[in-house]
């Protein structure tokens, strides 16, 4: 049987300890690459994922055309909002999920909302469990073990 050189072996052991030992907050790009835009189903879109405090919402769009407006729920319903509202208009926008339960997005421009599915509901759960409390140690662990298999793979 064919190996994969030993480097590469090392590597890949390296990197699945570092990945798997640390929980990493997700940025989620709203739409994918169709980004912030008409007709686009945010409710499929949104249905297949999990949101956790600490992830972050990323609104890409032609601010000439479009906008994020924080809304409540019966605004979201509404397609509506008022002054009081906070609208993000920079076209490339981070939205921090801050704490846990339902959030509401609408663009506010006319119609967009109402008629165009310019509309995105997420229900965000809690923090990710942090890793076990012994981490440092157990990845200290870990490494080295990785470190003995590497050298043992190279002079294989
Ligand atoms: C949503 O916001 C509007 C405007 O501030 C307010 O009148 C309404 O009561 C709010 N609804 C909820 C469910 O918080
Ligand atoms: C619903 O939308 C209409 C039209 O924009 C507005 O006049 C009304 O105040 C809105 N109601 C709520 C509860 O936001
Ligand atoms: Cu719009």
């Amino acid at each position: 049987m064919a190996s994969a050189p030993p480097t590469r072996l090392a590597f890949l052991a390296i990197s699945m300890v570092l990945l798997s030992s640390v929980a990493m907050a997700a940025d989620f790009v709203v739409g994918g690459d169709q980004g912030w835009k008409l007709d686009f189903d945010y409710e499929e879109w949104a249905q297949d994922k999990v949101f956790r405090v600490g992830d972050n919402l990323l609104f890409n769009y032609d601010n000439t055309k479009h906008n994020v407006v924080k809304v409540n729920g019966t605004q979201f319903q509404n397609c509506s909002f008022t002054p009081e509202n906070e609208i993000l208009s920079n076209g490339k926008d981070t939205i921090t999920l801050k704490t846990e339960g339902k959030k509401w997005y609408i663009c506010g421009k006319p119609t967009h909302c109402a008629d165009h599915q310019m509309k995105l509901t997420i229900n965000v759960q809690a923090e990710a469990p942090a890793p076990a409390p012994s981490s440092a140690h157990s990845l200290m662990a870990s490494l080295s073990g990785v470190l003995i298999f590497a050298i043992a793979a190279i002079f294989a």
